[in-house]
């Protein structure tokens, strides 16, 4: 029983994702090259305010925008291009967004 509730978690969690990659690379992956480069992923930093309602973005902005402000967005966007492409890709973002889901829920 509960391995089918974690199942189920799990694939919606997959879905939620996958919703919002393919929504930050409509708006940020302006090469289209189907990933967030370091220089895409910066022009989201730069946002004053994450304006939408969903609160990994939220999470997500918070981070980068911090990043950026104290110079650390390249070291930063070094730590989550976990296979080191220079590109971030939607498995890297998975992790990244996965691991803060854990994370808040051990608080
Ligand atoms: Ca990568």
């Amino acid at each position: 029983m509960d391995a089918e509730i974690k199942a189920k978690e799990d694939a919606e969690f997959e879905r939620t994702l996958q919703n919002l990659w393919t929504a930050w690379l409509k708006e940020y992956d302006t090469d289209g090259s189907g990933t967030i480069s370091l220089e895409e992923l910066k022009k989201f930093a730069e946002l004053p305010a994450y304006t939408g309602s969903d609160s990994y973005m939220q999470t997500l902005h918070d981070w980068a925008k911090g990043a950026n402000e104290d110079g650390s967005l390249e070291e930063a966007f070094k730590g989550v291009d976990t296979d080191g492409s220079g590109e971030l890709e939607f498995e890297e973002f998975k992790k990244m967004l996965a691991e803060d889901n854990e994370e808040g829920e051990e608080v």
